[in-house]
């Protein structure tokens, strides 16, 4: 620890005694950044490039010191110099550049990429103000900008640059690194482009700034609003802006090691992260041209060099950009995107699968498919859906570029970081190993039906619902019993993730109490969520809950059995505060709806037991730990998929013909809420229950609510509980990311790893 020491004399003059915590925390930065340049980087012929709109890396400090192997060193010299690095911790800022499960699921790949010692790189935009920052008045969602960027930060200039034309101006690029240390191995690096001329001083009230200032607006925020045409059309100019700085890098690297172009795939795999990346394709295929590779080769060599992952089969996230957009924003693109479309057409006449439909919409995806060598779903019944009915054309003619690569999540920030006592208990059973071979969390099977060791289980958890109960007072005031069931669900606020399915049993559990029905013991419902600026029914959503959490928390006659907690601005480091803590993992999504989720990894690897359909990775977990030791409700996804075709779900029927769902339907549009909330936003998400429900809230509810009593009442045998417990942590070696890339790099990627 002299090398730090000496950071904080040569900076501040002091010894650390002496340095204020934010000193601390900009010493430890400068010293740690030093740290991993001395690390070294993952070298190799072929890299990886994994291009992301998003990168949500969370805050860096513990984990690199975590993955630098010096973190127990550097909280003990802490420690003993009078100072907590938990508090320090507290100074960095978050870094607001994703929105959610791919976005998070990127940033666990590169430190899985570099853990792993496969050479390789993420590349994305540098977003000044990130997604936005959540604030509740009025029970309503506001935002405001997230700044992240201090003098000091954890962004090093590379000093590469390049030129990226646009209809009638160019932009001029300047790259910043941040270093990723793999876990126990040398670094890779997050490569995110800017433009200099970016200012901040343009956004007014909110988030609002002049969607068509280019000039300065291009990498300010992270997805603008896109609810009118100058926001969607920001949106292309930003994609592209991040893939033609990409495609020109990777051709530079490729060239600079000897690469004749002819032979790109040899140096090069592009992953497209979602289709956000896509235009990469045309970029390439036009800069290799520039560079005298005829049209058709060129073709072929991007065909062998970008793969795809599509993240979800919501049709608003599947891009299909107007053909007159694309003529205004990259003119010089559209005439290739036009032959690629043509080639296609020539072969495969049929309309489902052209790239260019006949309302002159682009679909991005569809681009990817004929154009990439592989797609990929995210978990397995993500990818039977694919081939099955979402994506079903393009199976029959591709059968061989299918794949599934379920997803997974870093263990080194979500246990080794986020939950230190488990990790170290974990240790003292089954030793070390699977910090590294995350598959040797099976050993802690060993111990089922073992007393102690289910004692100690559930003393860890207590004691992270003691620490979570604080975080949750500091973040909304609320004082919660750490004696009762801590329920959660955190994730992005979407129909689909029905939070609003858990609003009603809330209110229906209130209704119950409110009728003298005493549950035995009290359960905190707590929910963190934002909602895209522009989607209104989620704002609704949002206010229900925060009306629910005024009523029933005020209530001294519901109070003492149960309670409603909303986090403010719920982002990764809350993430950290609240999955070690949780009790039931709230994965209700509709069937087939959800694409894998990662939260429900996170959770399971935690100690929590998952309330879930059957959707997304859920189906995998359930077939992990066995039906002891999840609860499992609602309709299948082909259930589901069968209302779609059939259009045969009518709410409005379950609402009327169910009393106890009309009750507690109704109760949105009560008095009690009414005199709490605003009519307008209460009375909408009424009307959208009864007469849409596009995703089906009604038809599960009452599964739903059988089967979460059920879990309520389950929770009372501490020792049963604790085994489930024990189960899910044992099982959750599946979920390592590190196993999610190993497979990538098998099936795609096919890199030769470094020691
Ligand atoms: C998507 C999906 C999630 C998935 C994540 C990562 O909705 O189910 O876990 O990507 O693959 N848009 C997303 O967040």
């Amino acid at each position: 620890m002299e090398t730090l020491s000496k950071v904080f004399e040569d900076k501040y003059n002091k010894n650390v005694k002496d340095c204020t915590n934010e000193e601390i925390y900009h010493g430890l930065l400068s010293w740690t950044k030093e740290q991993l340049k001395g690390r070294g980087y993952q070298e190799g012929k072929k890299k990886i490039y994994y291009i992301s709109a998003e990168f949500l890396i969370g805050k860096l400090l513990s984990n690199n010191l975590i993955n630098l192997g010096v973190y127990d060193e550097v909280a003990k010299y802490l420690k003993e110099n009078g100072k907590e690095l938990s508090m320090i911790e507290e100074i960095e800022p978050e870094p607001s550049l994703g929105n959610g499960g791919l976005g998070r699921l990127a940033a666990c790949f590169l430190d899985s990429i570099a853990t792993l010692g496969l050479p390789g790189e993420g590349i994305g935009l540098n977003y000044h103000l990130g997604l936005f920052k959540q604030e509740f008045k009025d029970h309503l969602q506001f935002e405001t900008p997230n700044p992240w960027i201090q003098p000091e930060s954890w962004l090093t200039d590379a000093g590469v640059s390049y030129y990226v034309p646009f209809k009638g101006f160019m932009l001029k690029s300047t790259l910043y690194d941040i270093d990723v240390a793999g876990y126990e191995n040398k670094a890779i690096k997050l490569r995110l482009f800017d433009i200099d001329i970016a200012d901040e001083s343009i956004v007014g009230e909110g988030i609002s700034f002049d969607k068509k200032d280019l000039l300065h607006n291009l990498t300010l925020f992270l997805y603008p609003d896109d609810s009118d045409d100058a926001g969607r059309k920001l949106r292309i100019y930003q994609q592209y802006f991040m893939v033609s700085n990409a495609a020109q890098l990777i051709l530079d690297e490729a060239t600079a090691k000897g690469c004749n172009l002819h032979d790109l795939a040899d140096y090069a795999v592009i992953q497209i992260n979602d289709t956000h990346p896509s235009m990469v394709i045309p970029e390439l295929i036009r800069l290799l041209t520039e560079r005298g590779i005829e049209f058709e080769e060129a073709c072929e060599i991007v065909s062998h060099v970008c793969a795809y992952t599509n993240h979800t089969i919501l049709a608003e996230a599947l891009e299909k950009w107007p053909i007159s957009y694309l003529e205004e924003v990259v003119p010089h693109l559209m005439p290739i995107i036009r032959k690629l479309d043509e080639r296609i057409k020539a072969k495969y006449p049929q309309e489902n699968l052209a790239i260019i439909d006949k309302n002159d919409l682009v679909h991005m995806a569809h681009m990817d498919i004929h154009y990439g060598f592989s797609i990929n779903g995210v978990a397995s019944l993500h990818t039977d859906i694919l081939k099955e009915t979402e994506l079903h054309q393009f199976y029959e003619i591709y059968p061989e570029k299918f794949n599934n690569k379920t997803n997974g999540i870093t263990f080194r920030r979500w246990l080794l970081h986020c939950n230190h006592p488990l990790t170290e208990y974990i240790t003292s059973m089954i030793g070390d190993g699977f910090r590294k071979d995350s598959f040797e969390l099976d050993k802690m099977l060993g111990f089922k039906g073992n007393q102690d060791v289910l004692a100690n289980i559930l003393k860890i958890k207590q004691d992270a619902k003691k620490r979570c109960a604080e975080f949750i007072k500091a973040n909304t005031g609320e004082e919660i019993n750490t004696h009762s069931v801590y329920d959660i669900q955190i994730k992005r606020l979407h129909e689909y993730k029905r939070q609003q399915l858990n609003a009603l049993y809330i209110i229906d559990r209130y209704l119950k109490i409110k009728a003298g029905e005493k549950p035995q013991r009290p359960v905190t419902f707590i929910f963190g969520a934002k909602a895209a600026p522009a989607y209104v029914i989620a704002k609704d959503i949002i206010h229900l809950l925060l009306c629910l959490q005024e009523l029933i928390n005020n209530d001294p006659e519901v109070s003492p059995y149960m309670k409603v907690v909303m986090v403010e601005n719920y982002n990764v480091s809350a993430a950290e505060k609240l999955i070690p803590a949780c009790d039931i993992s709230e994965q209700i999504s509709l069937a087939s709806k959800e694409a894998s989720g990662t939260g429900n990894m996170k959770f399971m690897l935690n100690g929590a037991v998952t309330l879930g359909t059957m959707d997304g990775a859920n189906v995998e977990i359930s077939q992990l730990v066995g039906k002891d030791n999840i609860y499992i409700f609602g309709e299948s996804s082909e259930q589901v998929i069968e209302h779609y075709e059939k259009a045969d779900y009518c709410s409005r029927d379950f609402y009327e013909k169910d009393e106890r769902i009309r009750r507690a339907v109704d109760f949105i549009v009560g008095n009690e809420l009414l005199s709490i909330g605003s009519e307008e936003h209460l009375r909408r998400l009424h009307h959208e229950i009864v007469s849409k429900d596009w995703f089906m809230t009604l038809l599960d509810f009452e599964d739903y609510a059988k089967v979460k009593d059920q879990a309520l009442l389950d929770y009372e045998d501490r020792t049963a509980w604790a085994e489930k417990m024990l189960v899910n942590i044992g099982k959750a070696g599946y979920f390592s990311s590190d196993r999610t890339i190993e497979e990538y790099n098998r099936d795609i990627w096919h890199l030769t790893p470094e020691k």
